[in-house]
């Protein structure tokens, strides 16, 4: 019996820049795949997106594998794509179809109460859940239409929910995969790893990949919905399963440069410090990039040995210039940390992203002018600038009650994207509207892109054809984004 896994389109969430998006290899349905396959079920898996495949294609593929099993994956902006997706697969297929991902973890019942197209949704981390999924199904030779005459062993299998006969159960949850050395590394054989780049301002090379470290974070920043997934323990893997990865990276794909997706590679420092000594040792000769807080700047040693470990730029979430909002989102951070690490950074020549965000609960026009003052002083080589998507299941969430009681409408989802192109945001403040935050993005970007020193340092910076294509990428969008309001606007 076979399973397709489906990474749901997503690049539509970057609206007119998605061509030139960054395309990551799936690490979630990735992982599944990996696992699935280690314990003998026969698997495919899918990046229809970036493999070029259009729904009619894997319709047919569908029609001609005739998997058992379908599981599809997505976040939020991708939702509805998710479920018209699931809607079609209904049309041709009578699998059994599982949706999971960070949406489905949110709202497990609700999205199978309303979506009929759907068997199963699954909360939380998916390899060992699809696994007995797997089992069960084949077990049974299960359709979608005999699937709730298991409900009792159904009942068993932890951390989904499912139908029984006209109400939807949830079962106990799937605790968090403790031994993560056990997992082995994502499935890559299946999709061609040359179809994945970094995003623009971070890529050196073409030859890239992106892997994780660890799993979990165990910060509590409202705004932010990693712990849904992943949980709020930070797991990490040994040093010595991060360099098998890294050494079958570069063997067999060639790869150049890595691209650490861990919410926080400096999570746990002495680790961090461990993964680096076993980089420089070996002389992989790689670049890479990371997640890190910005409180990773006050361990010297730790920032000294990332640079020689290889480590050419770091995006940090430093969100806010204004001390007391930043009190408000529980980062546990401080601005003085912020400013420590921009230096130390700047000292030891790596690049920094800094991420920032405008209409938090107690934004105000005066603090949202501070993030642009202190994003101007930090001096990043590049300043992300958003306005707040309140992620359902974050405590911000809750701030936000307007947006609430539209949970079930698939296409309420579409506009829960955090890249400020397009239109308006979807929040408002007390006392600031949706325009004036749009406009406090264009007007951050205006005042920090278009500094003469900003540009010069840019340009004088590029080292190779690869760079100076992935800034001009980087450039244009800049510019296509806010062209019109550049010219016109504040
Ligand atoms: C890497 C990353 C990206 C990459 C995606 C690469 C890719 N091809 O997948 C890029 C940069 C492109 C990206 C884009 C965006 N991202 Co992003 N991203 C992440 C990040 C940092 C890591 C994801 C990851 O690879 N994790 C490792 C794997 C192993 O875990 P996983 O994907 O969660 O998968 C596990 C489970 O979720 C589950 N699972 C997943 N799929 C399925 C499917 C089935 C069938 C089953 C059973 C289980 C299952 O099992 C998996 C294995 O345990 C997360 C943060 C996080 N910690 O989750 C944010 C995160 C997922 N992104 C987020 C956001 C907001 C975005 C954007 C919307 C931002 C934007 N620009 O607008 C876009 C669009 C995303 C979209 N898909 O629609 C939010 C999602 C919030 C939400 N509710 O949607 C997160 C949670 C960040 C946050 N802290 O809030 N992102
Ligand atoms: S530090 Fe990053 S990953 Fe961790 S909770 Fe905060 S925003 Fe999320």
């Amino acid at each position: 019996m076979s399973t397709m896994l489906i990474k749901v389109p997503y690049l539509q969430v970057f609206e007119q820049h998605h061509q030139t998006a960054a395309r990551y290899y799936p690490l979630g349905v990735g992982y599944i795949s990996a696992y699935m396959k280690s314990q003998g079920h026969d698997v495919s898996l899918y990046d229809p997106e970036i493999q070029g495949l259009s729904d009619e294609v894997m319709l047919d593929r569908i029609a001609n594998e005739k998997p058992k099993l379908i599981g599809l994956s997505s976040a939020t902006p991708s939702f509805s794509r998710a479920m018209r997706m699931a809607t079609a697969i209904r049309r041709v297929s009578d699998a059994v179809i599982v949706y999971g991902g960070v949406h489905a973890s949110t709202f497990p019942e609700k999205v199978l109460e309303h979506n009929p197209q759907l068997d199963v949704t699954v909360v939380g981390e998916g390899e060992v859940t699809m696994t007995e999924l797997a089992t069960l199904v084949e077990r049974g030779s299960h359709t979608s239409r005999t699937l709730s005459g298991a409900s009792g062993e159904l009942g068993a299998v932890r951390g989904l929910c499912f139908r029984d006969g006209a109400t939807v159960r949830k079962t106990l949850p799937r605790p968090l995969f403790d031994d993560v050395d056990a997992l082995p590394f994502p499935d890559r054989e299946s999709l061609d790893m040359d179809l994945y780049r970094a995003t623009g301002h971070i890529g050196v090379s073409s030859r890239v990949a992106n892997l994780i470290s660890s799993r979990g974070c165990p910060a509590r920043c409202t705004f932010c919905e990693s712990f849904l997934t992943m949980g709020y323990r930070f797991r990490e893997h040994s040093t010595e399963y991060v360099m098998r990865e890294v050494r079958l990276l570069k063997e067999r794909y060639g790869v150049e440069q890595l691209v650490f997706n861990d919410d926080t590679f400096t999570m746990n420092r002495d680790r961090a410090k461990a993964i680096c000594r076993a980089l420089i040792r070996e002389r992989l000769d790689l670049q890479w990039f990371c997640f890190a807080r910005v409180n990773c700047g006050r361990d010297t040693e730790l920032m000294e040995l990332m640079r020689e470990a290889g480590c050419i730029h770091i995006n940090l979430g430093v969100e806010t210039g204004d001390p007391d909002v930043l009190k408000s989102i529980k980062k546990g951070t401080t601005l003085n940390l912020a400013r420590t690490t921009f230096k130390k950074c700047r000292e030891l020549g790596i690049k920094t992203s800094a991420g920032f965000i405008f209409g938090f609960p107690t934004d105000t026009p005066d603090t949202m002018e501070r993030t642009i003052e202190f994003a101007i002083e930090l001096d990043p080589d590049v300043a992300f600038f958003n306005v707040l998507v309140p992620f359902p299941g974050t405590e911000v969430w809750k701030d936000f009650p307007a947006l609430h009681g539209r949970e079930h409408d698939p296409t309420f989802w579409d506009g829960f994207k955090t890249a400020s192109a397009g239109g308006l945001p979807i929040i408002e403040l007390p006392n600031v509207s949706r325009e004036e935050l749009k406009r406090m993005v264009i007007r951050a970007n205006r005042r920090f892109y278009l500094r003469p020193r900003f540009l010069w340092r840019q340009l004088t910076r590029i080292r190779s054809g690869y760079e100076l294509k992935a800034n001009a990428i980087g450039a244009y969008e800049l510019v296509s984004r806010n062209l019109r309001n550049l010219l016109l606007e504040v």
